[in-house]
């Protein structure tokens, strides 16, 4: 039985296409610097918000229409959700999919039971991706929503707590392995605090770094070689999240002896919750090799919270992808729609209309981006402003050829340094436009 039977196969039709179930500019075989769209993306739905999200707020109940849900936390009632899910992706041409433990599978009323219902549900997600060849991106344990993880998991004040979290994320990478899972994602949840004066911040940090070195044995325990990804945000739940930005991640995973094991999944909604642009938190972490994988959504900029939203603005997807394609693309992992359709937009048709539109405006961000680095529109700039560490003085300072002395050696005897030479910011935010305007 279709979950979607009004909806056909999305199917690339060209820029001039007005067909709203058609893309534009996602042409998934389409090269673009050596390498198809389709694998420069490798988009994924996610479970969360488009399978579960019921469109609830905190002023009121959910409006989602979704007929093939019943809703009630059945096994049964998950394993044809299951169905439903993979009958979307196929239609969206979507490679890959993402799941929270508790998103497939109804918790029980113990953990044996928990994880009977999960083995259930995964084996109906390992006949659907057998059947559809659709991939598990990544998997992840939901260790927030239950109450019993209200002081946090891997940090919680509460040791049986960490216990459960530890049982809890074994058996999510036992199902993640067995479904194929080419990443695994910890999402700091309520790994926080609201208030430092009743929290032990540095017996908290040394648990959570405890919390994932155990992790990371297990994995090499089962032969899970998938990459393992920490996802930064800086509040929400809780007012300071451990795992705050890409930069307090990296310092947090050299400090416990983790750089190894971990990259980043950055989410553009908490780059900007952060204070930072998106562009930035992929810069930073590509510059440290720590690039691994996004969540691909937008934040209102009117509203200080973490809204989810799909992206459509071609800035933003211009941006992304220029330094996606900079520091070489997002290897394991991909582009990831951690987005939910607005409370309003209750039909499932909407699900379709909000990736398409999302798709599209990754792909023709690609191709600004792509147009951009053929030209070294920005390198171009770049080069001539760093122009002074190329020869000289800046060519010995980069090589370590001089200190302190010899520096002031130099400038005495010069007696000045030169002249500074314009930023022409406006000149490239222009450039930027050209571009847009070109693809
Ligand atoms: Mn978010």
């Amino acid at each position: 039985m279709s979950a979607f039977p009004e909806i056909p196969t999305i199917q690339y039709e060209g820029p001039q296409s007005d067909n709203p179930l058609a893309f534009r500019w996602y042409n998934p075989e389409e090269v673009i610097e050596g390498k198809t769209m389709k694998d420069h993306f490798r988009f994924s739905i996610v479970y969360w918000h488009t399978f579960r999200g019921t469109g609830s707020d905190p002023f009121g109940p959910g409006t989602a229409v979704r007929p093939w849900d019943d809703g009630t936390e059945s096994v049964e009632n998950a394993q044809n959700r299951a169905r439903a899910a993979f009958e979307l992706f196929e239609k969206l041409q979507a490679p890959y999919y993402a799941f929270h433990d508790r998103d497939v599978a109804p918790e029980g009323n113990s953990l044996k039971e928990s994880n009977a219902h999960f083995d259930a549900v995964a084996d109906v997600l390992a006949e659907e991706q057998q059947r559809s060849g659709v991939k598990l991106l990544w998997g992840t344990a939901n260790m927030f929503s239950n109450p019993r993880f209200m002081h946090g998991a891997a940090t919680t004040c509460n040791a049986d707590v960490f216990a459960f979290a530890a049982a809890q994320v074994k058996k999510a990478l036992e199902v993640t392995h067995r479904l194929g899972g080419e990443n695994y994602v910890f999402w700091g949840g309520r790994e926080g605090y609201q208030n430092l004066y009743n929290t032990d911040m540095k017996r908290e940090l040394d648990h959570l770094a405890k919390f994932f070195h155990m992790a990371v044995d297990y994995a090499k325990e089962i032969g899970f070689t998938g990459q393992f990804l920490i996802e930064p945000k800086p509040k929400e739940p809780t007012k300071h999240q451990y795992d705050s930005d890409a930069a307090a991640c990296l310092n947090f995973l050299r400090a416990y002896d983790l750089t190894d094991h971990f990259k980043l999944n950055l989410e553009t909604n908490h780059a900007t919750l952060a204070g930072h642009t998106m562009m930035h938190e992929l810069d930073y972490a590509g510059a440290q090799g720590a690039l691994g994988s996004i969540d691909a959504n937008t934040g209102d900029l009117l509203l200080g919270w973490d809204t989810d939203q799909f992206a459509t603005d071609y800035y933003l997807t211009t941006q992304m992808m220029y330094y996606i394609l900079k520091h070489g693309g997002l290897g394991s992992g991909g582009v990831n729609f951690d987005a939910k359709v607005r409370r309003e937009s209750f039909e499932p048709i909407d699900l379709f209309y909000a990736h398409v539109g999302s798709m599209d405006a990754y792909a023709k961000g690609l191709k600004i981006a792509a147009a951009m680095r053929a030209d070294n529109a920005l390198e171009n700039y770049i080069n001539d402003r760093y122009s002074s560490w190329d020869s000289g003085i800046g060519a010995k300072i980069e090589a370590g050829e001089v200190n302190f002395a010899d520096l002031e050696t130099y400038m005495l005897e010069k007696g000045d340094a030169d002249e500074n030479q314009s930023g022409r910011q406006e000149l490239i935010e222009s450039v930027v436009n050209r571009y847009i305007d070109r693809v």
